[in-house]
């Protein structure tokens, strides 16, 4: 099984989806177990591709296509860990491009590393009001609320949104992750949130900053 393993991490870190999905249904005939295709097979690739991409190695359309190839192998996981409960409790990350910013490229392929990476993701899109935040959080008692913005006229909805958690009592439990080309450590610091430069740092900051 080692040896699909491997197969599988492979094709995922190449993209190649149709393999990836040929792959997940041969070890599912092989009972192997669907937490174990996930983490030894989909995140296992996800993980290498985190790197390269964080190193520069491999740029934004591999990583799309990478990240592509990962859900639709996970697509098939998702009902029978569903079904089985045996999925562990993962944190949950809300993320949305923040109130009027349309770029959408940027937090698709964090949601994506993330969602490689083992997390729950809800992507709650563009152009995301304070409230849809904040209900988004409430709904799903979000464990980090990340938040892309690429035009600095937009950084400021970031505060706005950090201001109603802190208003409606979500700071204690909910972490504050930013990014975005605009967006800096040192901006991330004076408005109270985690900074990630890229999705590999953002999977890495993610690890980091929540109990998994
Ligand atoms: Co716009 N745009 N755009 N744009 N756009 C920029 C951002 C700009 C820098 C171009 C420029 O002038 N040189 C400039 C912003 C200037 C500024 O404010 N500093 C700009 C502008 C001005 C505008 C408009 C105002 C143009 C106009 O209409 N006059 C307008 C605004 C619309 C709006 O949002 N209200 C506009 C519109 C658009 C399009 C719709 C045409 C299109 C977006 C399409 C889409 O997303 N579906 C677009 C695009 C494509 C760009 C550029 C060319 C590329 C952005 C992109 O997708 N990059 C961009 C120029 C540039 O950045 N070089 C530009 C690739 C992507 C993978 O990188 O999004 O940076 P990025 O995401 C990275 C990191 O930033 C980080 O990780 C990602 C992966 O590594 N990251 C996070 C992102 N979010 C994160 C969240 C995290 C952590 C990390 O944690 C939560």
């Amino acid at each position: 099984m080692d040896e699909l393993y491997q197969e599988l991490k492979n094709a995922v870190i190449t993209g190649e989806e149709e393999v990836v999905v040929s792959l997940v249904e041969k070890a599912l005939a092989q009972s192997a177990p669907p937490e174990e295709i996930l983490s030894k097979g989909l995140i296992a690739g996800m993980d290498v591709v985190a790197v390269e991409f964080k190193n520069g190695d491999m740029y934004v359309p591999e990583v799309l296509v990478a990240a592509r190839s990962m859900q639709a192998g996970n697509d098939l996981l998702k009902p029978l860990l569903a079904q089985t409960g045996s999925s562990e409790k993962k944190s949950t990350i809300v993320i949305g491009t923040v109130k009027g910013d349309l770029h959408d490229i940027g937090k698709k392929i964090v949601a994506m590393m993330l969602e490689g990476a083992g997390f729950e993701v809800i992507d709650i899109g563009i152009d995301v009001p304070v409230e849809k935040f904040i209900d988004s959080i409430k709904e799903t008692g979000a464990d980090i609320v990340a938040m892309s913005a690429l035009l600095t006229t937009t950084m400021p909805a970031m505060i706005d949104v950090i201001e109603a958690m802190k208003e409606e009592g979500y700071c204690e439990k909910t972490s504050v992750m930013v990014g975005g080309a605009p967006v800096s450590d040192k901006y991330a610091k004076e408005i109270g949130a985690h900074y990630a430069y890229d999705a590999g740092a953002a999977v890495e900051l993610a690890k980091n900053i929540t109990p998994r």
